[in-house]
């Protein structure tokens, strides 16, 4: 089993293979100019990615990403100022991996909602500077007996993370098994806007959606969404992109995706924001949730020996 030694308590993370501590981490796969590993709040792992077009950093625990900003503009991914970091919990804020499963799991309450995947481990097997100067790194989700016994399917996750001018974030679920499974999935992520009430999400006019708030519906979405309460919506059967219209900051954030059929948008709102004791008072103002998943009408079966991929690029326009 790998441990990851934290340089201080020498305390280990045990995880698959190889035994690095921090410092070999970053002769394996640290990249001047680039890419650092690094121990944060929580005693937590992140990679802090630095180049000549963003910044961003992304935790070893759940291969999740928390921040995203291009050079020369506002953070374009939210991570709330109150968002906790301990091994095994999940962070307010960025790119949290939804996986295996979507919103609670089908038949066992106990078991986390969204999936395991973005509390345990994942491991580096793979960093590179690229050509064009933005910085790729690939990440391993990490089996273990606790996850194999949420998730009794031989498969493999691996997310792979390319920080430009834009940011590309892409899911790879491989099915190694004999059996075919059925995959929930969702880039679960937050952005930074200027303020709810300037803001206007277009791409999703015509779409069905599952109405999540109060007594479920489906409902079909006329117009661009303007939020001004409380939003919990699964749009089915779409492959459109998104943008959020930021009249606050005059910018607009391109959400477009490939191996994707669900788009959710949330926002907690205020009594929401407060329960999750999370957010900071009126957090919920400056953020908003568009997820790029497959989930509900649109989980995945994933045959034997297949893989499935589900890709987001997110960019940052003028708006006109
Ligand atoms: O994607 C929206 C949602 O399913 C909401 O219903 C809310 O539960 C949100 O995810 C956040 O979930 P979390 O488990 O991260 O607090």
């Amino acid at each position: 089993m790998a441990h990851i030694r934290n340089c201080r308590e020498n305390t280990a993370f045990t995880f698959q293979d190889i035994t690095m501590t921090l410092a070999e981490l970053n002769q394996r796969f640290g990249i001047s100019n680039h890419i650092r590993f690094t121990e944060i709040s929580g005693g937590l792992i992140a990679a802090d990615i630095d180049n000549a077009h963003a910044s961003a950093g992304i935790t070893l625990q759940g291969a999740h990403l928390m921040t995203f900003q291009p050079r020369g503009q506002e953070p374009v991914i939210w991570l709330s100022k109150y968002a906790k970091f301990a091994a095994g919990k999940s962070i307010r804020g960025g790119v949290p991996i939804c996986w295996p499963w979507f919103g609670p799991h089908a038949t066992d309450s106990k078991l986390p909602g969204h999936g395991y995947a973005r509390t345990v481990m994942w491991e580096v097997l793979e960093t590179k500077a690229l050509p064009d100067g933005s910085t790729f790194i690939r990440l391993g989700l990490v089996e273990t007996d606790a996850t194999r016994a949420q998730w009794p399917h031989p498969s493999s996750a691996q997310v792979e993370i390319t920080v430009g001018k834009a940011l590309r974030v892409e899911l790879v679920t491989h099915n190694s098994g004999k059996e075919v499974f059925t995959l929930g999935e969702a880039l679960h992520t937050y952005f930074h806007i200027s303020d709810v009430a300037q803001m206007t999400i277009q791409g999703l006019a015509g779409c069905d959606y599952l109405d999540k708030v109060g007594e479920p519906a489906r409902r079909t979405q006329q117009d661009g969404i303007v939020i001004a309460s409380e939003v919990d919506r699964v749009y089915v059967d779409t492959a459109a992109d998104c943008v959020i219209e930021d009249r606050g900051l005059k910018r607009a954030i391109r959400i477009a995706k490939q191996g994707s059929r669900s788009t959710v948008v949330w926002n907690p709102w205020t009594e929401k924001a407060d329960k999750m004791g999370d957010f900071g008072q009126d957090g919920h103002r400056g953020m908003v949730c568009v997820e790029s998943a497959n989930a509900f009408d649109n989980v995945v079966s994933v045959a034997p020996g297949a893989t499935h991929r589900l890709a987001v690029v997110y960019s940052v326009e003028t708006l006109k």
